[in-house]
């Protein structure tokens, strides 16, 4: 796991949680400049949450960050 990435995934985990909410997973799109309804960024999000416990670990975070920009983690 890099390090930059759980930097990242503490960043976005606002409450400190350890999870990423569905909140905060629509407030790292906007920072992204995706602007998505509340219903597509549930979509997203079910989606992403492999397990569905309703909230992202940091596994199905870097998945699902994986799968939408190739690329950017190694
Ligand atoms: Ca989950």
């Amino acid at each position: 796991m890099q390090l930059k990435f759980q930097a990242a995934f503490k960043q976005i985990d606002t409450n400190k949680s350890g999870f990423i909410e569905c909140n905060e997973l629509e407030a790292v799109l906007k920072t992204l400049g995706v602007t998505l309804t509340p219903e597509q960024v549930r979509c997203v999000f079910k989606a992403a949450d492999l397990n569905g416990d309703d909230k992202l670990d940091m596994e199905e975070y870097e998945k699902l960050v994986r799968k939408a920009m190739p690329g950017t983690v190694k």
